[in-house]
């Protein structure tokens, strides 16, 4: 079963990646993400950065080996969306994604993420700013203002879930339902 909040969800993901508007991604997408989400992150260790661009490189190799994209480096939005939203053929692909980012938005080492770090990584990616506010917010932050790194790579994950509704995540498509 999938949710119209999960399909909102993926959408939003798309629409952020094609960032030339033509209405599919290419490879570039990828490697631009790795780059617009690294430059806002310059407290990370080169490793954090790197495993950010390699699970990015995954992330469009596991789209193109899943789809048949006829050869000519191209996925559409439907492909997208049907990829993404299959467990069983993106779930380890966006687990590496998930841990990476998380990972690159706790660079004091102690796996905790700051609402600044947590913004400017999310706007690097091309999310609303106050949908981000209203994200962290969800994610339940301490007294500093901080949560765990773990909690934001699950929900990362979660955001993929095809069954999944009602979740932090949908604070970002405002398909948040009560
Ligand atoms: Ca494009």
């Amino acid at each position: 079963m999938r949710t119209v909040e999960a399909t909102d969800r993926v959408e939003l993901v798309f629409s952020l990646l094609d960032a030339d508007g033509n209405g599919t991604l290419e490879a570039e997408d990828f490697e631009l993400l790795a780059r617009r989400v690294s430059a806002v992150a310059p407290e990370s260790d080169d490793a954090a950065k790197s495993a950010l661009l390699h699970s990015c490189r995954r992330y469009w190799q596991t789209l193109v080996t899943e789809l048949d994209t006829h050869g000519n480096g191209q996925v559409s939005r439907d492909e997208f969306t049907a990829c993404v939203l299959s467990p069983e053929r993106f779930e380890a692909t966006i687990d590496e994604f998930a841990a990476a980012l998380a990972t690159l938005g706790a660079p004091a080492g102690d796996g905790l993420v700051t609402r600044p770090l947590f913004m400017a990584l999310m706007i690097a990616i091309g999310f609303e700013r106050s949908r981000i506010d209203a994200l962290f917010d969800a994610f339940d932050p301490d007294d500093s203002d901080r949560i765990p790194e773990a909690i934001w790579a699950e929900g990362i994950r979660d955001y993929y879930r095809p069954e999944k509704a009602g979740i932090p995540g949908d604070q970002l498509t405002g398909g948040a339902r009560p």
